[in-house]
């Protein structure tokens, strides 16, 4: 079984900072799950355009407003408490933080460590592995 506190990961490395967001990384690959499993903060004002072409992605908004725009298809969902969002088809998309959101993101396949968004706003399947 594993047992982590969020206020104890997120003084470790598993808390990764970017812009518009940090991520605290509480399940990752070496946990041998089959997916990663993340708290995610998307701070308020922020304009992320996303596109997770190597992993699927499903998110729940726990705290806080805000939308997520298909790019492909112009359309927007508002997000508050209680949405969740699955990026079943790896959509290209743009989150917007109308208030800072709290969120619980799983990802699969899991991700490894610190990733953090390339120029086309995908996770690569490499990274530096946390353990602790
Ligand atoms: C909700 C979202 O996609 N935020 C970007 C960060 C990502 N969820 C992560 O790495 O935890």
């Amino acid at each position: 079984m594993i047992v982590r506190q969020l206020q104890t990961a997120k003084d470790s490395t598993r808390r990764i900072d970017s812009t518009g967001w940090n991520s605290v990384r509480m399940l990752l690959t070496n946990d041998n799950m089959g997916f990663s499993f993340h708290i995610t903060t998307i701070y308020e004002g922020a304009e992320l355009e996303m596109h997770y072409q190597n992993h699927l992605e499903s998110v729940y908004c726990m705290s806080g407003r805000g939308e997520i725009q298909n790019v492909t298809t112009g359309e927007v969902h508002p997000i508050s408490p209680g949405t969740m969002y699955a990026l079943d088809k790896h959509d290209k998309h743009i989150l917007r933080g109308f208030e800072e959101m709290s969120m619980a993101c799983v990802f699969n396949p899991p991700l490894i460590g610190n990733e953090v968004h390339n120029d086309s706003g995908a996770y690569e399947l490499t990274a530096q592995t946390i353990t602790d």
